[in-house]
């Protein structure tokens, strides 16, 4: 791995006062919230960042995201980083993906559709996700958000919407979620896990013989590195996005 000394400088200025040792060779630092090692070609050029959470699902969530220290988290879910300032932070960020890992792009863009539902945006309206954060279920238009749900929706063709994990550390992560049809007039998606950029599962809703709701295995299980990615996208089924949003409960343990 390559550390600079403007790698160090951000990542103290980004950890506060928070004292980190680090050693070369790999070794990595003392520190628990030392994930910011990049593969060993070494992708991350520090302060400025342009590492991009390519296939090897290594480095910081993508270029376009903000750099963010992440969550020490044995029980993990995205509504738990969902905010309404930034698209990234601690372990999850949301975005939107090509049929390539590497093009993932944080979201610029945040709205409320309704009091308690945010959504997360680029420069179209959709891709995007999207969180309830009240108790309550919140229909808007043919879309219906249960309570605390987050939700997300395709772009056209290739373009997908992201939520994407960054390892806090390593270990054996147990990826778990259901994937669930939240429009009224039928949701037709496809939804899949990305581990180091390549699908290792994925579920039909209302396409494909696929029903409503899309259950992970309780056997997906991922050996995972520190800072590694894992992405949970959603396509359009092959039908076009119209009436695609789709409700998104993951967790992920790693004990
Ligand atoms: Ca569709």
């Amino acid at each position: 791995m390559r550390r600079s000394a403007e790698w160090y400088e951000w990542r103290t200025a980004s950890l506060g006062p928070t004292l980190i040792l680090c050693f070369s060779s790999g070794m990595g630092c003392v520190h628990d919230l030392s994930i910011f090692a990049d593969s060993a070609a070494g992708t991350d050029s520090g302060r400025t960042g342009s590492d991009g959470g390519g296939p090897t699902g290594v480095g910081n969530f993508g270029a376009s995201c903000a750099k963010t220290p992440p969550v020490l988290r044995e029980d993990d879910s995205p509504q738990l980083d969902f905010s309404t300032s930034a698209s990234a932070a601690g372990n999850w960020a949301f975005g939107s993906i090509g049929s390539d890992a590497r093009s993932f792009r944080c979201f610029e863009m945040n709205r409320q559709l309704a009091p308690t539902v945010s959504l997360w945006t680029g420069s179209s309206t959709e891709p995007n996700v999207s969180r309830n954060t009240s108790m309550s279920s919140v229909t808007i238009g043919t879309g219906t958000w249960p309570a605390g749900a987050v939700a997300f929706h395709p772009g056209t063709g290739t373009v997908r919407a992201s939520i994407r994990w960054r390892a806090p550390r390593s270990g054996r992560a147990a990826i778990r979620g259901s994937f669930t049809g939240i429009d009224r007039n039928r949701t037709t998606t496809t939804v899949s896990v990305l581990h180091r950029g390549a699908m290792v599962w994925s579920g039909n809703i209302n396409v494909s013989g696929g029903g409503n709701i899309a259950t992970i295995p309780t056997d997906l299980n991922l050996d995972v590195n520190a800072g590694e990615l894992i992405d949970f996208v959603v396509n359009d089924g092959g039908n076009g996005m119209s009436n695609d949003n789709t409700q998104a409960a993951i967790n992920i343990m790693l004990p």
